[in-house]
């Protein structure tokens, strides 16, 4: 009789524990841009006269479905776009993108000469040690606030001119 009672104890516990679980993962779940984490964001410093800025970061999604980076906005600039740098018939050119998707357990890095974060018109002059709100605005509604440094480009990522014919 103790041991069944113990036993029946014992079940009740795993049962409310278990229940427990499942509404933390529910709550989770509710929210996929929530589970979005933001690595290394930093915003290129641009000559005074240039008006467009680019911002680059790391989307890690390390949920169990695709999530979609629809928007940013930033409080320091006029306009902000997701972009992607390509070169079309030997012209580097960019393209304007609606949404960048992440895929479950994977990162989506935006990187000089790929996807970027096109800042346009700083409202205030914007230079290196500077940091730049950024709220990326997934399409289930999350947003994800951060802040991105501006830093000087390092001499790494100096990309060979494409456009150069060698003939
Ligand atoms: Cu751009």
């Amino acid at each position: 009789m103790r041991v069944s009672y113990f036993t029946k104890t014992l079940i009740n516990h795993i049962a409310v524990a278990t229940g427990a679980v499942l509404l933390a993962t529910i709550a989770l779940s509710v929210s996929a841009g929530e589970k979005a984490m933001v690595h290394g964001a930093w915003v290129r410093e641009a000559p005074p006269n240039m008006l467009m800025h680019a911002g680059y970061l790391k989307v890690i999604n390390p949920g169990g479905e695709e999530i979609h980076l629809v928007g940013v906005e930033s409080k320091q600039y006029v306009k902000a776009e997701l972009h992607l740098s390509k070169t079309i018939d030997g012209v580097a050119t960019m393209v304007r993108q609606d949404q960048l998707s992440i895929p479950a357990g994977g990162a989506l890095a935006l990187k000089p000469g790929s996807f970027h974060i096109m800042l346009v018109k700083p409202i205030e002059p914007v230079k290196a040690g500077d940091e730049i709100d950024l709220s990326l605005l997934f399409a289930d509604g999350a947003i994800v606030a951060i802040k991105a440094p501006v830093k000087r480009a390092p001499s790494s990522s100096h990309l060979p001119h494409k456009n150069h014919k060698m003939n």
